[in-house]
């Protein structure tokens, strides 16, 4: 029998993110690419969910459920539209959904970066700018105006990702499997930018800060155990390492990457299941996502921020939970310090490149009328939350 620790010890949540659920985030660089000719994106975020006006609905879902902890993210290019001009009023309005987090006993997990710039920043060079860390520090110095009683804040999220993206953009191609090396001039800008925020926040005397890492789990196929070593460390390690000190790292598992003879990414056969985003269903990977982190990082405590998958079969949603959840306690066990789980995502939002199809929500929302039907995911994992077992 699984015990795992209960809510309001344990961060017991889900996590959004601004652009995937807002709506209207039209001076993000996102926005842009959206609505570029030829665009690579399967449909614009357009409304999203409509977050931006019912996150006070959103926090009541999960805090009925049971869950303590909510993870979204603030919009940079809400705060500073344009360049050196802050907006009070979007301030205000994130301030209010600390608020409501906070007066509904759930614990705000906010993060400051979650991929989208603005289009200001985007357009001179992004973090290629010579100024990148400077414009950066500044927003992280403006967002701290709202972040009183706020104790767990995400610098960057997921640094590894956005320099592939980067990296591959550089090189207009992917790797096999999509995974490009990181580019390492944006990886550096990231850690100076992610050292210089935490700073900042520790000015504040009650943040704990980190920056959260998408956890490429990578294996060997039989006999590749020198290739994968080629392969895989140096594509979060560094980002990993960039962690040691912090006083969290924020893990992001969904699935494996297995590594080939040839140092390349095996598909997964066509008899394995996938999810809606063509991933493998592949559980086990949060647990060993945690145990390779830990090593990494030297034992910095954990918190899962993000884990879960995207279909329409709502039972495989609770079956890949209640196997993640259980190898994240065979993880805990083994010595690995994990202060919460939060999943992805509480409402099915939009999937970046491909649209909305990708469901990944233990809330579904109807598109045109923006109501929200919680799943029966969400009071089971509230109900985890509350009693500590795995049903
Ligand atoms: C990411 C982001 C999320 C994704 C989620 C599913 O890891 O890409 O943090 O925005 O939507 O991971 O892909």
């Amino acid at each position: 029998q699984i015990t795992l620790p209960t809510a309001p010890d344990f961060l017991w949540g889900a996590s959004t993110a601004a652009h995937q659920i807002e709506g209207g985030n039209v001076n993000s660089d996102w926005w842009a690419k959206e609505h570029v000719a030829g665009t690579l994106c399967a449909e614009s975020s357009g409304d999203a969910v409509d977050s931006y006006h019912r996150y006070p609905e959103d926090v009541r879902l999960l805090a009925d459920a049971g869950l303590s902890a909510y993870r979204f993210s603030i919009e940079w290019a809400r705060i500073e539209p344009a360049e050196g001009e802050i907006s009070r009023a979007q301030l205000a309005h994130y301030r209010r959904m600390i608020d409501t987090c906070l007066a509904a006993g759930v614990t705000p997990v906010v993060t400051l970066l979650h991929f989208t710039l603005p289009r200001w920043f985007a357009e001179r060079g992004g973090w290629f700018a010579p100024d990148a860390v400077d414009a950066f520090s500044r927003y992280v110095e403006i967002a701290t105006d709202i972040l009183g009683d706020v104790h767990h804040v995400v610098t960057i999220n997921e640094p590894n990702i956005t320099s592939m993206m980067l990296g591959a953009s550089r090189r207009t191609n992917l790797d096999a499997a999509g995974l490009a090396a990181p580019d390492q001039a944006a990886s550096e800008v990231q850690a100076t930018a992610h050292r210089r925020a935490v700073e900042i926040l520790h000015g504040l005397g009650h943040v704990r800060a980190g920056w959260t890492i998408a956890n490429q789990v990578f294996q060997a196929a039989p006999g590749a155990e020198a290739a994968r070593d080629g392969y895989a460390y140096p594509r979060e390690d560094f980002f990993l390492e960039v962690a040691r000190g912090d006083d969290f790292v924020g893990v992001q598992s969904y699935l494996r990457t297995v590594i080939g003879a040839d140092g390349e990414p095996v598909p997964a056969g066509d008899d394995v299941e996938r999810t809606l985003t063509g991933w493998e269903y592949y559980p086990q990977a949060l647990g060993e996502a945690l145990g390779y982190t830990h090593r990494i990082t030297g034992g910095v405590p954990m918190i899962v921020t993000e884990n879960g998958i995207a279909t329409a079969d709502d039972s495989r949603r609770i079956d890949y939970t209640r196997d993640a959840l259980a190898g994240m306690a065979r993880a805990m066990a083994g010595g690995c310090r994990v202060e919460g789980y939060l999943h992805w995502s509480l409402l099915d939002n939009y999937e970046w490149m491909s649209g909305f199809a990708p469901t990944f929500g233990l809330v579904a929302v109807d598109r045109t009328t923006f109501e929200r039907t919680p799943k029966p995911s969400l009071a089971w994992l509230g109900k985890v939350a509350r009693t500590g077992e795995l049903p």
